[in-house]
């Protein structure tokens, strides 16, 4: 529906960006007006793919304009439907993924200076050939983005060791929605030159600018890993095992991840070449990484003599430590492929909340029981992220149970999960933000005070409201 746009407005965006630049046939736009859990179909005339900083501004100038919201979009992997347009059809997308440069390395400054459209795993992959290691890792690393990672300030596997997105990055570039251009791409450690403005940008979900470029820390590369699967006890036994590996040798541990029985169960089922490393099957596994810059750290040791004492104290019930880069990589698959295992099971709802660490084992607990008895036959599948006290406390539908009227559930299952995470001193989004699937949870979590200067904030930045419009505050 191009006429949602003002006249002349497609003209000038197709002047400025060339026929590669711009997407109005509607079976070319589809694919960026929806979500990747598939629950919010939006609808947008157009779909913009500048090419440079020089693009963006041009294409957010025009809109600011002629008053037209935009949506930055990255992968458009977003767990809540972040880079969806809404369904009123008159905001235009722009899609980064055609500004993929990697700009600059410096191994001794330990920075890489990359285009926000540049895949996360193409980051990696990188640093890797220059020698260094640019840690954000995260399932869907082969589709998102920088602009993206740094947007929801993502989290990941290593952010037990290396911290979120946020800590790992040093300078961006902004389109501003006026489009004039903040370039902020210093790579200082030290700049205390006033507000850290690179940092409202971080976790902002595109509602304050285009991120268009960063810089971002690059850290030693392993010389020595070892990866173990381990059945352990339960919740706390988990824990238990993450405080004796973290006791040992803290900078060691590069990821700790609990699984339930239930999430590996469906892993085994769905996903081709994902079978369970051990004899037995239990209620609960933790996958841990370990990693170190020396050559000589000794970890497959340091695991074995960990595990040991661990099996001892009746924590650990069985374990695997893989013996190649190949078994490591299968037994990462089986946590790595948890959402889309999930996907295939079934319609399922998703709690990404985080309480203090010493809280996990409560809250899987009281949140499993409160979901089953809210509705009987569901399945709590906890998984994620023990060693920052984020679990994906997500709930799979009854077997059987029509998916709609399971979904239909949705605010429910959000609220029963959420009441708990209250009472421990958490959040009810660790990692995912808010996106369009969440702001109504924005007033009661963060509001007063917190949510006024967020407010105040956005409308200095974005007086017209025309950046990412819907998305984090309600
Ligand atoms: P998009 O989905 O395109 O956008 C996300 C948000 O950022 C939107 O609000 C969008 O408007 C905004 N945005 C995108 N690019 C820009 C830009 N250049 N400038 C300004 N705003 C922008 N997240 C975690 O934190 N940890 C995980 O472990 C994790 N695992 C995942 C596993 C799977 C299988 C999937 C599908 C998602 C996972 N996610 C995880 C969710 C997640 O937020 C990311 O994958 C990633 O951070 C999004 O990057 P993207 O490029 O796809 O961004
Ligand atoms: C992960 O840790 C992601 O795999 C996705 O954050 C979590 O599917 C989910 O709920
Ligand atoms: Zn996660």
């Amino acid at each position: 529906m191009p006429d949602a746009l003002p006249s002349d407005l497609l003209d000038r965006l197709s002047a400025l960006l060339g026929p590669r630049g711009l997407l109005t046939d509607p079976a070319d736009i589809a694919p960026h007006l929806v979500d990747w859990r598939n629950l919010f179909q939006g609808s947008s005339p157009a779909v913009v793919r500048p090419a440079s900083t020089a693009e963006v501004a041009g294409v957010v100038r025009l809109c600011a304009e002629a008053g037209v919201p935009v949506v930055p979009q990255g992968g458009n992997t977003s767990m809540v439907a972040g880079a969806t347009p809404d369904e009123s059809g008159r905001a235009v997308v722009v899609a980064l993924t055609r500004m993929n440069r990697l700009r600059d390395l410096d191994v001794t400054d330990m920075t890489m200076t990359a285009d926000a459209g540049l895949v996360l795993k193409a980051a990696q992959d990188a640093a890797e050939q220059a020698g260094a290691l640019f840690p954000l890792s995260l399932g869907a690393e082969g589709t998102a983005t920088i602009g993206g990672v740094l947007s929801t300030n993502a989290g990941g596997n290593t952010t037990v060791r290396y911290g979120n997105a946020r800590e790992l990055m040093l300078g961006l570039e902004v389109v501003l929605p006026d489009g004039s251009v903040w370039n902020g791409l210093r790579r200082l450690r030290k700049d205390n030159t006033g507000y850290a403005l690179r940092h409202l940008f971080v976790g902002a979900e595109g509602t304050l600018g285009i991120v268009t470029a960063a810089v971002l820390r690059l850290f030693p590369r392993p010389r020595d890993t070892a990866l173990a699967f381990c059945a352990v006890a339960d919740e706390d036994a988990a824990l238990a095992l993450f405080r004796r590996f973290r006791d040992r040798d803290e900078s060691a541990v590069r990821a700790f991840e609990y699984m339930s029985g239930q999430g590996v169960d469906f892993a085994v089922r769905h996903i081709e070449g994902v079978t369970l490393p051990l004899s037995e099957r239990a209620d609960h596994y933790v996958l841990v990484d370990l990693a170190s810059p020396r050559g000589d750290a000794g970890l497959r040791g340091m695991a074995e003599s960990v595990l040991e004492e661990a099996l001892e104290a009746s924590e650990v019930l069985d374990a695997t430590i893989a013996d190649s880069d190949a078994a490591a990589k299968k037994l990462w698959r089986i946590r790595e492929e948890h959402p889309e295992a999930q996907k295939r099971e079934g319609a399922s709802v998703k709690n990404d909340v985080s309480v203090p660490v010493s809280k996990v084992p409560e809250m899987i607990r009281r949140c499993s029981a409160a979901l089953q008895a809210l509705i009987p036959g569901s399945r709590p599948v906890p998984f994620g992220h023990i060693g920052d006290g984020n679990i994906h406390m997500n709930l799979e539908q009854p077997e059987g149970m029509d998916p709609a009227e399971f979904l239909a559930r949705s605010h429910d299952i959000m609220d029963c999960v959420n009441a708990v995470v209250r009472d421990l001193d958490g959040s009810f989004s660790a990692e995912h933000g808010i996106g369009r699937l969440k702001t109504d949870m924005m007033a009661e979590w963060r509001g007063g005070a917190e949510l006024a200067a967020m407010r105040a904030i956005k409308a200095a930045l974005d007086p017209k409201g025309l950046m990412n419009p819907g998305k984090v505050l309600p």
